[in-house]
């Protein structure tokens, strides 16, 4: 049992040294990663792994449970308070099984779903055609204006009269912009929808009051727990009291098994790192420093959707240098600078192409990196991208950015 897993299995032990040294070794620049605290990453690896727990506290359908609803209840009343919550539900495995949820708790098959398009900023599991929700309801899209990039309520309200949704999402993983939910509430009522908004990306933000708060309008909420809140992988549902017991049991038994209760632990954890004033601070410098990354992306003459950034992410339209995005994260990545590629509005290349790539700052941003590096990687990006054929400036560029990250370690105990 004690067996360290060095010894037990070398194999994967070399490969989980490689990744740590790949993470602190090059710039993670892709807005929905992180790394969590050491108390996070304890409390995942520990024996709350053993345990199942089917049910909600005080009602499960396992003994032994005594620690285990204790852990919940905390995990619960602590994301009460961060979200000013009437009710959450901390099971979902991720951000995708809670939207699944919150459509079955809501939905019957067959209605209508209006999200944002895929390629506007939206997610797969709002409905795209590859997707579980696709075969189960009809989905209706809308997108950003082709002038601002941002949303035009006008129109998104004119689709909504017309296809009468029973679910309105806001909510995305490419939208740099603040997003006002007093909006996206008088359309739902116009139309009688239910409103959903999904926070993954911003909830770090929001619950710091550094963006508009969806709770006091929105229906449900759904959010991951490892983006910019730096917690665990996974799931949280923040709902009305009217819709708890509908929304639990569509998570349980409706759509999972048995809760993780290790990430619930860390969930519980990381809702309690959130309360700290640090937290609020590190919040400010991941928007500050997207702001510094914006400005000197523009400035070397890169297009930015929608003109900049009001939080953690900035969207940067590669059309007019001839590259797709593709290219571009993949030419990045040999320099140790590491983002993904990503639709832009009105894009002309299929999702696995796109024009667009999607650097973002929580992560730099937990290694201690200010506006001064964030004026810097901005410069290096451009550099790398003006020059698409030039491997040996590449090569120089990873050892500078090599130097750079280990004045700023992620975990200075881990080898
Ligand atoms: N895959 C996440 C992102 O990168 O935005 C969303 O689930």
């Amino acid at each position: 049992m004690s067996i360290s897993l060095a010894q037990n299995d070398p194999e994967v032990n070399e490969i989980l040294k490689q990744e740590l040294q790949r993470q602190q070794n090059s710039l993670t620049l892709i807005p929905s990663e992180n790394y969590p605290s050491k108390a996070v990453l304890e409390v995942e690896g520990s024996v709350l792994i053993d345990k199942y727990a089917e049910g909600y506290p005080g009602r499960r359908h396992y003994q032994g449970c005594k620690f285990i609803d204790e852990i919940e209840e905390l995990a619960i009343s602590r994301a009460k308070k961060i979200f000013k919550a009437e009710h959450v539900n901390v099971q979902a495995h991720s951000g995708t099984q809670a939207n699944i949820a919150i459509y079955q708790a809501l939905l019957k098959p067959g209605d209508t779903i209006l999200s944002l398009n895929l390629s506007h900023g939206g997610h797969l599991s709002h409905g795209n055609r590859s997707t579980l929700p696709h075969t189960h309801y009809r989905i209706v899209n809308y997108g950003v204006d082709r002038e601002s990039e941002t949303f035009n309520y006008e129109e998104i309200q004119a689709i909504a009269e017309n296809c009468h949704p029973q679910l309105i999402i806001v909510g995305a993983s490419a939208y740099p912009r603040a997003i006002d939910y007093s909006h996206w509430r008088r359309i739902a009522d116009e139309v009688g929808a239910y409103l959903m908004a999904d926070v993954a990306h911003i909830i770090g933000l929001i619950v710091t009051g550094l963006h508009p708060d969806p709770v006091p309008y929105a229906n449900v909420v759904t959010t991951t727990t490892h983006k910019t809140l730096r917690g665990p992988r996974g799931g949280v549902i923040i709902c009305r009291q009217n819709l708890a017991s509908r929304i639990d049991r569509a998570i349980f038994p409706g759509t999972q098994g048995g809760p993780f209760m290790h990430t619930i632990a860390a969930k519980a954890v990381c809702f309690q790192e959130a309360q700290r004033l640090e937290f609020k601070e590190y919040q400010q410098q991941i928007v500050s420093n997207a702001k510094a990354l914006a400005k000197s992306l523009r400035e070397d003459g890169l297009r930015l959707v929608s003109g900049g950034t009001d939080t953690h992410l900035i969207l940067v339209d590669l059309s007019k240098k001839s590259l797709t995005g593709d290219k571009a994260a993949t030419i990045l990545e040999e320099a140790g600078i590491v983002v993904n590629k990503n639709s832009i509005p009105f894009d002309p290349q299929p999702p696995s192409i796109t024009s667009g790539i999607r650097p973002g700052t929580p992560a730099l941003t937990t290694r201690g990196m200010r506006e001064p590096e964030m004026q810097l990687i901005g410069k290096w990006i451009n550099k790398i991208l003006s020059s698409p054929e030039d491997r040996t400036l590449r090569k120089k560029m990873r050892s500078w950015v090599r130097e750079l990250c280990q004045q700023f370690p992620i975990y200075e105990d881990l080898k």
